[in-house]
This record gives C-alpha cells, sequence and structure tokens, in this order.
C-alpha cells in the first residue's frame, strides 16, 4: 500500500500559518518562501517580503522549537545598491535557501534587474553578519540549491534554467570553489499531463537519508484557472546525486487550506526549506499563496519509499 492510501503524507502544523506580514516589525505585504535551518537546537528562517512596491528582500525569524517563530527588527537582507550587486539586484532578491556547510551557511537567492534573474550566493557563520560571495549564474536560471556536503572534492547544486525549447526542467552542476560551475547536465523534465507538466524546480536544500538523499521540489499545473504549485519528491543516490533513484509519481502537498488557495498569488504552496528531525520526521516549510509562511511535518521513510515503490520516468 502507498504511504499516501494512511493519510496524508505532509501533516499540517495545526497552528497555521506560522508567520505573516502582522508579525514582522516593518512594513511588508508578505511573508513567504523562506529557507530554514537548524544549527545547535535552534531554527533559522530567511523569509521574502514584498515591500510596498512590489519589490522583495529578505528578512531573519528564530525558534526554539520550529513552529513558533519571532522575527528580527531589521530586514537581514536587502538589495545592495552599489557595484554588481546594485547592478543586479535593483528590482529585488527572492527564495532564499540556506545549506549548511563547512561551519558556513551559504544562501542562494533569486537576483531580479532589468537584465533578468540570476542567482546570487552570500554566507553567514551567524545570522548576524552577512556577506555576497558572487553571482553564480547567468540571466534566466532560478531555484538554486546546494548540497550539505562536497562530491569528488566539489561542490554540487541543482538549478532550473528557463528554456522556451524544453520545458523548464532541474539540472545539476559542478564547482571547485562555488563561483565557477560547468558540467552541467539535465537531470529530471516535468512529465505530460502530470501534476508537475508545466515546469520544475528545485525547492529546499536536499537532506541525505539512508536511503539516498531527498530533494522536495515544486512542480506547475496550468490549468483554465491558473497555475497551481504543489510540492513533490525525489530521490537522489547517495554518493552520486546525478543519479535519479525515483520520482514520486503523486505530489505530496496541494494547496487546501484557504491561506494556500488565496492570497498575493492563488493556489501555491512553495517550499524553499525543510529540516530533518532525530525522529524520522523532516518538518516541510513553505510559502501559502505567496503571502503567509506554513509547515507540516512527514515521515522520512514514507518519502522515500514514495521514489522507490512508485516512481515515474525523471525524462
Ligand atoms: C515562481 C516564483 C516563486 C513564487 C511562485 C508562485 O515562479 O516566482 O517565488 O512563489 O512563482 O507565484
Amino acid at each position: 500500500m502507498s504511504p499516501k492510501k494512511m493519510g496524508p503524507v505532509v501533516q499540517r502544523y495545526a497552528g497555521n500559518p506560522i508567520l505573516t506580514r502582522d508579525d514582522v516589525p516593518y512594513p511588508v505585504a508578505t511573508v513567504h518562501n523562506a529557507g530554514v535551518v537548524k544549527t545547535d537546537g535552534r531554527y533559522f528562517m530567511v523569509f521574502r517580503s514584498h515591500l510596498f512596491n512590489g519589490r522583495s528582500i529578505l528578512g531573519l525569524a528564530e525558534s526554539a522549537d520550529g513552529y513558533s517563530f519571532k522575527v528580527r527588527p531589521e530586514p537581514f537582507m536587502a538589495p545592495l545598491r552599489d557595484g554588481v550587486w546594485g547592478e543586479y539586484e535593483e528590482y529585488g532578491i527572492e527564495d532564499p535557501r540556506i545549506c549548511q556547510i563547512d561551519g558556513d551557511f551559504l544562501i542562494t537567492y533569486s537576483a531580479y534587474s532589468r537584465h533578468g534573474v540570476r542567482i546570487g550566493l552570500a554566507r553567514t557563520r551567524d545570522f548576524l553578519s552577512v556577506e555576497r560571495i558572487s553571482m553564480i549564474t547567468q540571466a534566466d536560471l532560478r531555484n538554486v540549491v546546494l548540497f550539505p556536503q562536497r562530491f569528488g572534492g566539489r561542490y554540487v547544486r541543482l538549478d532550473r534554467p528557463h528554456s522556451e525549447i524544453s520545458p523548464w526542467s532541474m539540472w545539476i552542476s559542478y564547482s571547485p570553489d562555488l563561483v565557477h560551475w560547468g558540467d552541467s547536465k539535465v537531470l529530471v523534465k516535468p512529465a505530460g499531463y502530470h501534476w508537475d507538466e508545466m515546469k520544475i524546480g528545485p525547492g529546499a536544500t536536499p537532506f541525505k537519508t539512508e536511503k539516498g538523499w531527498l530533494n522536495i521540489y515544486h512542480g506547475v499545473f496550468r490549468t483554465m484557472d491558473g497555475a497551481v504549485y504543489r510540492l513533490g519528491v525525489i530521490l537522489h543516490d547517495l554518493h552520486d546525486p546525478s543519479k535519479i533513484l525515483g520520482v514520486a509519481d503523486e505530489w505530496i502537498l496541494q494547496p487546501e487550506d484557504p491561506w494556500e488557495i488565496t492570497g498575493y498569488v492563488h493556489n501555491v504552496v512553495f517550499t524553499c526549506g525543510a529540516v530533518p528531525e532525530e525522529d524520522g520526521t523532516v518538518k516541510i516549510y513553505w510559502g501559502g499563496a505567496d503571502k503567509v509562511m506554513c509547515v507540516g511535518a512527514a515521515n522520512i521513510s514514507d518519502l522515500a519509499a514514495m521514489c522507490l515503490e512508485s516512481s515515474r520516468s525523471p525524462m
């Protein structure tokens, strides 16, 4: 029996939404699409907020239990105004993912400007100060997640280039230094007439399990009523993340709560962060309708089983 038959794969937290604009001590229109990491028993959340001019900045919230978050009085990252950053962050910064590696917390985020969207990489060690490292893509790539370990001495990332010719798919690339990336190849494509047929993109930073790396991603389906964003799960080989062990055929989460169905953009659940816990569950964080933050928990073994036992073809 598939795990889904026994109940929802992701158990929503009864106190959702866990963070809204009312919790932010400076004026913002939304709180959503947050990267989350747990370190020394504390949860750090870097979340996106629209300002009232429609452009986004990143805020920081902290929690002792992963459910109840307190927002810092000042924004964590706002677009810089000078140099290369000023040029490419002019229209705002969005959708942060956090990856803990070698004692650093690396943050990848979408930087928007009149030149398109590209990905910036920043680093913090303490969530107090943050430094920009580099722009790591050219235009028209989004959803960059880093793996929290090196493979053969190289950093590894997943991303999603924009292409008119092929449906928007998930790719992998490698880097010796986090700045220069290459050896790119496509790993997973949207499946025709499937819940993720329009486009897919990496979501949360992948996390290690006994069976492989779990990658919670988003998939989009176009309907007569607009697009629907849902979450799914992919399992990558432990030693070679370019090897796909399975792509769960069924979604794990779709917009159902009122604040997922209605908000800034309707019918969206979008993840940028998940935290595996010692009890065998993972807390998955998602933005609801691009306006609020929500959390739910899933059994890690159920997610892996969905990938291994009822996989659709990756390509
Ligand atoms: C995507 C990104 C996300 C957003 C989603 C739904 O293209 O812009 O930031 O959550 O659309 O609007």
